[in-house]
């Protein structure tokens, strides 16, 4: 029985669709994106929104299963294909991670990347708000990644995928990595790992 290949609904430049891509390729599973018209608001067609009732991409569809939301995807892909410890079953080992993915739904979604929102798209909000949030987090994920190489413990995780794509790309959004080292020696981490692949840069 031939097996149907995983789709994406996607949209190159958003962090969120990375980070679905980042996992899919870091497991080394085939799919295919289905580029979403986010500027012309397919998202919110009545075609999409049977995919995803909150119109946003990215949406995993695997089979019979539809996955929307960035790191509910991430979730599903470590629980159905991931081996070793992309998301681990202790209780404690989990808690760690879904730590940072609530930090990845908060403080990064309106910190980072909505600062990279307003610089690359004019996006109207109050970018200084935002700019404070990425900094603060930022000064998190420096301080406990000075104490283990991922931000989960000692191996990566789905932690680390959901956090890269939007911290990698912060000097879009005048979000400086400089003052921040261990940051940038776990994004060079991230980037090492097997089947990296990276996101598109808005700007050079
Ligand atoms: N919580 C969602 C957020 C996804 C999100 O913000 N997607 C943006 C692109 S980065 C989007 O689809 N924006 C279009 C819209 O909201 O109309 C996730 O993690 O997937």
């Amino acid at each position: 029985m031939t097996r149907t290949a995983i789709q994406l609904y996607d949209f190159p430049l958003s962090g969120h669709s990375h980070r679905a891509r980042l996992m899919l390729s870091l497991l080394g599973l085939e799919y295919e994106t289905i580029p979403v018209k986010l500027a012309e608001g397919e998202q919110k067609q009545p075609a999409f929104l049977k995919l995803n009732r909150f119109g946003q991409v990215p949406v995993l569809v695997d089979g019979e299963a539809v996955v929307p939301d960035s790191n509910a995807i991430l979730v599903y892909l470590a629980r159905r294909y991931g081996h070793g410890d992309w998301l681990p079953e202790d209780p404690l080992g989990e808690a760690r991670v879904q730590r940072w993915l609530s930090a990845a739904a908060g403080p990064l979604a309106f910190g980072a990347a909505q600062a990279r929102l307003h610089k690359w798209r004019g996006v109207p909000l109050d970018y200084e708000l935002a700019a404070s949030r990425a900094r603060a987090l930022l000064q998190v994920m420096d301080e406990e990644l000075a104490e283990r190489p991922f931000l989960a413990g000692d191996a990566a995780t789905i932690a680390d995928v959901s956090l890269y794509s939007y911290t990698a790309r912060a000097p879009e959004g005048e979000i400086s990595l400089q003052p921040y080292p261990h940051v940038r020696a776990w994004l060079a981490r991230v980037e090492a790992l097997p089947g990296f692949v990276a996101m598109p840069a808005v700007k050079n």
